[in-house]
């Protein structure tokens, strides 16, 4: 009782400590420090990048080392021998007939008890050939995506739910459906798109345990005394997503061309950085992913690099902790991981009510990171000032703010696919 009452006590007050954080922060434009944000277009020499060639060859690669080394961490390079599939499920009428729903466990190890994740897949039931899809991880297992019973209930380690202050990391059925209304798969299916997605936990569960679960001792140099510039939760989210991608080119129901990553909040921040890294992703999406997301890091609005390095040590690599109160010294700002994305499609959201993700801040990534659109000859972004609350701009950037919370919306899916629309149908 004495402990029951303790939890309850340490929930209480953590929820407290939240909102103190978030009253804290600063929400006024006129307190937003003067910054300078790199150009993407110098390079280290000082030089202009001149041309496509030269952005390809020499200041993308360089940029994307930047963030390597200073932001999130260095992503493996080695493969892993053993990965390998098992269809546990293949159900050619789900939802009503409307799907055929797969489910795949990817094993990182041969003897199948190292990590694992398990890939859920919805195609159209009707598709004579593959289809685009969109990929995503999601926060509370796949069984929380719709309430199509058939969906297998995840093993691993949950964030899980508060009851009387005690926090259960086993998903239990009750979490079933818990997050339909951010995957409204029936509208994705019924625009003739597949939808695949990974449960984050799967690949390394959300907290700061010192690179000692999930997929991180798979590479052992990092599970020691982790390097500065050692990866990540996000890095090892995004991996994740990569592994998940070379699963989805082997599958005939999808066209592996043709995937769009995305992801809400943390997981926003994830896409991102996938996208970044792996050029096999066709589109990348960013939904409310605020601070070492979409936000100009130099604003220091809403959560600033200190909070976000301080709630979440895990998410980052060590060496991201130079910058905190201390933006300016770092030689990249998340404009440039918008321009790595480029010349493919990128498309940012922001929702007004979420001002800790600095909705402004999203926005002007996005506008900072035009010209290296333009560069490649792409249409960029349409937009040279924020567009109004629920007015989507999209060209090969797109970007809106709209009403409501920190969320995935139906307004936002209705975005996401017509951005789909135009650049991913044939
Ligand atoms: C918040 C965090 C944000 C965002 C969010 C989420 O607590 O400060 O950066 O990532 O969590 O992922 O839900």
């Amino acid at each position: 009782m004495k402990r029951l009452l303790l939890c309850a006590a340490v929930a209480l007050a953590m929820h407290a400590a939240e909102e103190v954080l978030y009253a804290q922060a600063n929400y006024d434009e006129a307190k937003v420090p003067k910054y300078t944000l790199p150009d993407p277009l110098q390079l280290a020499n000082g030089e202009p990048v001149a041309d496509a060639e030269t952005w390809r060859t020499k200041q993308r690669p360089h940029l994307l080392e930047l963030f390597a080394t200073e932001v999130y961490g260095r992503l493996p390079t080695k493969q892993l021998p053993d990965i390998h599939y098992e269809v546990t499920d293949d159900t050619p009428d789900a939802l009503d007939g409307k799907a055929r729903r797969q489910q795949v466990k990817v094993y990182f190890t041969k003897d199948k008890s190292g990590p694992q994740m398990e890939i859920l897949i919805y195609t159209p039931a009707k598709a004579t050939g593959p289809v685009p899809c969109f990929l995503g991880l999601n926060f509370k297992g796949n069984q929380a995506i719709s309430n199509d019973p058939g969906i297998h209930l995840t093993q691993s380690w949950s964030r899980g739910e508060e009851k009387d202050g005690v926090v259960n990391h086993k998903a239990t059925d009750a979490t079933r459906g818990a997050a339909a209304s951010r995957w409204p798969v029936e509208m994705i299916l019924d625009r003739g798109y597949g939808v695949a997605t990974v449960y984050y936990g799967d690949i390394d569960p959300d907290f700061d345990d010192g690179f000692k679960n999930g997929v991180h001792p798979l590479f052992a140099k990092n599970s020691d005394k982790p390097a500065g510039d050692a990866w990540g939760s996000i890095g090892a989210w995004a991996w994740g997503l990569s592994r998940a991608l070379d699963y989805l080119e082997t599958n005939k129901a999808i066209d592996g061309k043709r995937v769009a990553v995305l992801g809400h909040s943390r997981l926003g921040k994830t896409s991102l950085w996938a996208g970044a890294n792996d050029e096999r992703f066709a589109l990348v999406i960013s939904n409310d992913s605020g601070c070492g997301g979409a936000a100009l890091s130099r604003r220091a609005y809403g959560e600033t690099v200190k909070r976000i390095n301080t709630s979440f040590p895990h998410w980052f690599c060590d060496n991201f902790n130079k910058y905190n109160d201390n933006e300016d010294a770092c030689p990249v700002d998340q404009h440039e991981l918008i321009a790595l994305i480029a010349p493919r499609p990128v498309y940012v959201a922001s929702a007004a009510d979420d001002q800790w993700a600095d909705p402004r801040g999203e926005f002007l990534s996005c506008l900072h990171a035009d010209p290296v659109y333009k560069l490649l000859g792409t249409e960029g972004l349409p937009a040279t000032e924020m567009p109004d609350v629920d007015q989507p701009v999209q060209g090969t950037i797109g970007y809106h703010i709209r009403t409501g919370k920190h969320d995935v919306t139906k307004f936002d899916w209705e975005q996401y696919l017509k951005f789909a629309d135009k650049h991913l149908q044939k």
